[in-house]
């Protein structure tokens, strides 16, 4: 029997940049799961340990975290560590990251698959490659392992390796190394270890083609990432043994506050940040802000979102709130400021007026219908008027977002606090 660990899609070196300073916890995580995977290899006796492309980010990572990759594979000389070049990390030549000082000076258990190629295993099973050279290409890259196969022993068990898409109807892009949903079979591979989508996928080819996804979620999205496969084939013809290995390190989490429901919002928050604590160092942690606010009730929210996020390894506040005054604030923002006040009813218009919101048409004239009787209410734009408004500064109004008027608002009104201060 035949063992092995098939991983893909490490994307070492991935910025995070959403994160800021912080994503540089991110990329040392992936470090602590790469030695946990190889770690599980060996506590399972595995022959070897694929690596189906991506292992990096880019060509441009820094040598220290490329050092440190290799390390963690010379630290398990019995495991022999097959790699190959992804569309992240195509093979290019003299200046890709597969020829920097640390891969050339690599110990003897690290084989890269510069070129495509066929490396005996032993006991007669053989791994066929077809490594990457560009990022973007319409050819499917298992059919260099249909042509490698076709020089091997018709009984021998044949692995491949590779890296693309599934060629599934309206699934991919045409130029995204499409893979064909047979190509294992096609090619009389008994397993064919891919890597490219970054969520676990083994029902293909009469589950011989196996995607394992990143073994670190990079996303909240990412509901079956975390995984490495270990893969056990008897002998040519028999159907792989498929297992998914949970290794990730950190966790990935989105937790909402609407403003909507803002007390029963809080208590399900401050219970479910209380549940996730223990694990607060391994945790991403996004909240995201809802819902129609007051400016002080948005401040008062937003400090104590941002207290509660602290402990978290990376904790993310999103404000997609809608700043809204009460009657009582707006009539006095109309006395004493009615050029702001102005200009935030012409928002309000705008927000009305921008395409995809008119549902929201009968929204406005509630906040005036609760005004004092002594305060005038401001006068509202036409459409013809705002787009003759915009026309000079070329603003689309179609481009003007949700968001972009929360923004809007939220800087106006701070502006306020800052100069009334
Ligand atoms: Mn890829």
């Amino acid at each position: 029997m035949y063992r092995l660990i098939h991983s893909a899609d490490w994307q070492m070196g991935a910025r995070f940049a959403q994160f800021g300073a912080r994503g540089g916890r991110l990329r040392e995580a992936r470090l602590v799961t790469l030695r946990r995977a190889l770690a599980l290899a060996r506590d399972h006796a595995a022959d070897a340990f694929l690596i189906a492309g991506d292992l990096f980010e880019d060509n441009q990572v820094d040598d220290s975290l490329v050092a440190a990759v290799v390390d963690c594979f010379r630290a398990h000389p019995e495991l022999r560590v097959f790699l190959l070049p992804g569309n992240h990390d195509p093979y290019t030549g003299p200046d890709c990251v597969w020829q920097r000082r640390a891969f050339l000076a690599a110990p003897a258990n690290v084989h890269v698959f510069r070129e495509a190629g066929v490396v005996e295993l032993g006991d007669g099973a053989f791994l066929l490659a077809s490594p990457l050279h560009q990022k973007l290409s319409t050819t499917d890259p298992s059919l260099k392992l249909a042509e490698l196969a076709a020089g091997l022993p018709a009984d021998a068990l044949k692995i491949g390796l590779t890296h693309g898409a599934l060629a599934i109807e309206a699934k991919h892009q045409p130029n995204d190394f499409p893979i064909a949903l047979d190509a294992a079979s096609r090619a009389g591979l008994d397993y064919l270890a891919i890597g490219h989508w970054h969520n676990w996928l083994a029902d293909m080819d009469g589950g011989r083609i196996v995607m394992p996804g990143t073994p670190e979620p990079d996303r909240f999205a990412n509901d079956a990432s975390g995984n490495v496969a270990l893969v056990e084939l008897d002998a040519h013809g028999r159907p792989p043994r498929v297992r998914a290995l949970p290794v990730s390190t950190l966790a990935w989490r989105s937790l909402a506050f609407d403003f909507l429901s803002a007390e029963a919002s809080r208590a399900g928050l401050a219970a479910t940040m209380a549940e996730l604590a223990p694990a607060a160092e391994r945790t991403v942690l996004r909240v995201t802000l809802a819902g129609t606010a007051s400016p002080a009730a948005l401040v008062e929210v937003r400090s104590w979102v941002e207290a509660a996020l602290a402990p978290f390894l990376v904790g993310q506040l999103v404000d997609r709130t809608r700043v809204a005054l009460g009657p009582i604030e707006l009539a006095d923002l109309r006395s004493r400021h009615p050029i702001l006040a102005q200009v935030l009813a012409d928002i309000d218009r705008l927000e009305i007026l921008a395409p995809g919101q008119l549902s929201a048409q009968a929204a406005p004239a509630s906040a005036d219908a609760t005004l004092p009787e002594n305060v005038p209410a401001p006068s509202s734009l036409t459409l013809a008027e705002v787009q003759a408004l915009l026309a000079p500064s070329k603003i689309d109004l179609t481009r003007l977002d949700p968001e972009f008027f929360g923004q809007l608002r939220r800087l106006l009104l701070q502006t306020l606090q800052e100069v009334a201060s």
